[in-house]
């Protein structure tokens, strides 16, 4: 094959020797231990620490670069960033992974290896968290000034085990001994005030002011992890809040003889961040939940405004110049009253030039149409909590319902009632959505099909009123970690064939578009599955103890488990294969492996069962001799970023199958493409344009779309009607009643079977069971034809160059925060 010059030749900062000297430097002066003595977590400790003598440097110089050009920043809010692993991404970015791999051999060590001792750093419950996590890469690496702000959980999300096929969930400790890649800043400690009272203070000729005395005080202790952009231009920080007790309040306390006082005093301030929430809706309303938030919240823009009053000093008009604070989906909305508390409490600001300011500093995203996702809070609990807030909230919702909406619609109480920031139900509750949409001035949904139904079906008076507030950016991933690192066989290949600069600007991924029907290429590109398929079969053996071979199709379905994202439609579809295969066993089917990961929030029942009934499904299917091997079930436990990272890249098959319109947009749809996988999906979300980008034909595109969801809806639906016309569907469901998956226990796979009947099958999984079983024939039918199938498989990879983070953050770049890059040269 003829291969391209790679147009940019890496610099390794520094040469093999010196890593080496750097690593054993570390052994001994950082972890008092010697490369005789020490363990693999020892070695992985003393890389990082080498690797961060590069990024200490790169980070002071992009900070004194900023702080010298006093350069406007994006400040981006998030209760979750997932970031997984550390010690490889780095490597990679800094351009120094070749040569930290030779160091390390030539120490008698296996850098995989020692990667691999790295703890997940979890941090998020999934999608939401993760593209955090993306966009930073992606600012960093663009150059862009800007700071991720969140929480330091002492305890990321649940590890997942199974038990007689069951969910457990065990606490997570992805930092019980230290992590080399966080940096203590008490320089830089908060006070957050949280519940006690609010006092109206009156002062001869200047009306009226407003204190706040608080009943506790909470220290917020930030950890900056640096974030190196790819070439390491930039390195940006993600600074996390800790919480810890205010000395002050424990030394009262331990003052008046109450030292197991103080012990719980500090013991309540601490559990603040002790843990990261489950994406769950009976944790909806917690009142440690909104602590939370309103925590991360106070210490992130006290932070924001120190930093600017150190280079601005009091000039407040030019906050929205110099600062963009976006929040990433609700979870952060309290940062909107918090500014306006601190403009006019603490600052001394009219109220019109306070507000004024937080319209143009503050950006939402959206990132769900799920009517019981949209977050309130019970208005109680603010009084209690936060009175000072639930006052500011107050006055902004009747400002905006005297001025804005009855000038609109006057007279229209229904309207009012609708766009209120308080819903006057029983108890009263805080709408959190609407307050950010009414302070906003952007708002943007994550996909171009849920950012037109945010306009159309969710907030469609809000676009009356606000004609140019609600805007698209389509989600994207990085392609540095979700390409590069995770699949070093494909991005070699790339790099031989189209140059390695696809890296920074993934539409040259399009070159490869020529040769998906050059059969050299095409038997490159799949011997490079092979082995990734090779490689994950050994992870699912260890993990599992379950044999798969790798000539069947790998067929994966990995997102969090949720009725809409549908994980019980591939359940039944797996039944009616098994059905066919004991009904029939010369069944001629391609042999296939389908793979699940996924955690179910701890109190989702219906999710719960979802795992529970595959994982005794695929008992009964890998241990069933008569089927030949055609067919095999394997839920992996604790999905999590580094299992994905072998995931991706070993697909053949990616199911997105949400109902069309629930899914806001998918992100992990973007990385199975980029890793030559074929899509078996609905039209929701950012399948859409990925259809548009790589051709509907190239994909296995079923079921209704959006519009025939909704009258199908609208008719009424009755789930019935095709159980009753479908003999093999009726024959699968029927099937969960038995005691065929779960021996002498009839019916503990039964809930499935109702909620798809008699409970309505709320996510029309039985409208798309026949259009979803025939695209598994299609698929079935392509995978015979191998160059058909390569030539299918190039054509996705090389049309996913829009699905990047870089696209996605140019796009907020230029849309919404009007930001300009300043790399170090
Ligand atoms: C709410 C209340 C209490 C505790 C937790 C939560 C909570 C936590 C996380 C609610 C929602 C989330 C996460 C949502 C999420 O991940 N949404 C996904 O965002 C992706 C990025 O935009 C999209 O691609 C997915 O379509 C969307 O589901």
């Amino acid at each position: 094959m003829a291969t391209k010059k790679t147009t940019k030749v890496a610099v390794p900062a520094v040469g093999c020797a010196e890593m080496q000297q750097a690593i054993i430097d570390r052994l001994h002066k950082g972890l008092g231990t010697d490369k005789d003595k020490a363990n693999n977590k020892a070695w992985w400790n003393a890389t990082c620490q080498a690797v961060n003598e590069l990024v200490f440097e790169k980070l002071t110089q992009t900070h004194q670069n900023h702080a010298e050009k006093d350069t406007r920043a994006v400040n981006y809010l998030s209760l979750e960033f997932l970031m997984g692993r550390l010690l490889s991404n780095n490597l990679q970015n800094l351009e120094v992974f070749d040569v930290t791999q030779e160091a390390l051999k030539g120490l008698g060590k296996d850098l995989y290896e020692i990667c691999d001792e790295e703890p997940d750093m979890a941090l998020g419950n999934g999608g939401l968290g993760r593209l955090a996590a993306c966009f930073i890469d992606s600012l960093a690496t663009l150059g862009y000034p800007a700071i991720g702000y969140g929480i330091h959980y002492e305890h990321g999300l649940f590890k997942q085990e199974f038990q007689d096929g069951r969910q457990i969930e065990r606490p997570d400790t992805w930092r019980e001994y230290g992590n080399p890649w966080e940096i203590c800043r008490p320089e830089s400690i908060q006070f957050v005030p949280l519940y006690g009272y609010v006092e109206t203070v009156y002062e001869q000729g200047k009306g009226s002011r407003k204190v706040w005395h608080a009943g506790q005080k909470l220290k917020g202790v930030p950890w900056d992890i640096p974030i190196v952009g790819y070439g390491a231009k930039t390195v940006n920080i993600l600074r996390l809040w800790e919480s810890r007790a205010h000395e002050a309040f424990d030394w009262d306390v331990f003052n008046a003889g109450g030292y197991v006082d103080a012990q719980t005093e500090k013991s309540k301030a601490e559990t603040i961040s002790k843990v990261l929430y489950p994406n769950d809706s009976t944790d909806a309303g917690k009142e440690l939940r909104l602590i939370q938030q309103y925590f991360f919240c106070a210490c992130s823009v006290k932070d924001i405004l120190r930093r600017f009053k150190r280079a601005n000093k009091e000039e407040w008009s030019l906050l929205p110049e110099k600062v963009a604070i976006q929040l990433n989906d609700t979870h952060p909305t309290i940062a909107i009253p918090e500014l306006m508390r601190i403009l006019i409490d603490e600052e001394g600001l009219e109220w019109p030039e306070a507000w004024e300011i937080c319209q143009n500093t503050f950006a939402y995203t959206n990132h769900t149409l799920l009517p019981e996702a949209l977050e309130k809070w019970s208005v109680a609990l603010f009084e209690k909590v936060l009175p000072r807030h639930l006052e500011i909230i107050y006055e902004i919702n009747s400002q905006f319902l005297t001025k804005v909406v009855e000038k609109k619609w006057p007279g229209d109480d229904a309207k009012k009632s609708k766009l209120s920031v308080i819903e006057e139900s029983q108890p009263r509750m805080v709408r959190m959505a609407n307050l950010c949409v009414i302070t906003a001035y952007k708002v943007n949904g994550v996909a171009a099909v849920h950012s037109e139904l945010v306009k159309t079906d969710l907030f469609p008076e809000f676009h009356e009123l606000f004609p140019t507030k609600l805007v698209n950016v389509t989600n994207g991933v990085t392609p540095r970690r979700w390409l590069k690192a995770c699949n070093p066989g494909l991005a070699t290949l790339l790099d031989e064939s189209i140059g390695d600069d696809w890296v920074l600007n993934l539409d040259k991924l399009k070159e490869i578009l020529p040769k998906a029907t050059d059969t050299a290429f095409q038997k490159r590109f799949m011997d490079i599955k092979k082995e990734n398929k090779v490689a994950m079969a050994k992870i699912i053996k260890e993990e599992t103890g379950v044999d798969v071979s790798v000539d069947a199709i790998f067929d994966v379905q990995i997102k969090r488990l949720h009725e809409y994202k549908r994980q019980q439609l591939n359940l039944i579809h797996i039944l009616t294969l098994y059905k066919r295969l004991l009904e029939d066993p010369d069944y001629d089917m391609v042999p296939r492996v389908f793979l699940f990961g996924a955690k179910a929030a701890p109190s989702y029942h219906m999710a719960k069962e979802i795992i529970f009934a595959l994982n005794k499904i695929a008992d009964k299917v890998n241990n069933d001799t008569r089927i030949n091997d055609k067919l095999k079930v394997v839920f992996l436990p604790n999905y999590r970023v580094s299992l994905a990272e072998h995931m991706f890249p070993a697909a053949d098959v990616s199911e997105q199958i949400s109902t069309a319109g629930l899914e806001a947009s998918g992100t992990g749809n973007m990385k199975f493409s980029l890793n030559g996988a074929l899509t078996i999906g609905t039209m929701d979300g950012a399948n859409i344009e990925m259809a548009e980008e790589i051709g509907a034909e190239h994909m296995f595109i079923f079921g209704l779309s959006v519009e025939e969801v909704k009258a199908l809806k609208a008719d009424g639906y009755n789930p019935y009607d095709y159980y009753y016309k479908n003999p093999e569907l009726k024959s699968v469901l029927d099937w969960l009643d038995s005691d065929f998956f779960t021996p002498s226990h009839p019916g503990l796979l039964s809930d499935i079977k109702r909620s798809l009947l008699e409970w309505g099958d709320e996510y029309l999984c039985l409208a798309d069971y026949e259009s979803y079983v025939n695209a598994h024939q299609a698929i079935d039918t392509l995978y015979r034809d191998q160059s058909a199938w390569a030539e299918k498989a190039i054509l996705n990879a090389g049309a996913m160059g829009k699905f990047n983070s870089d696209r996605s953050i140019e796009d907020y770049a230029t849309k919404i925060w009007n930001l300009k890059k300043f790399p170090i040269a």
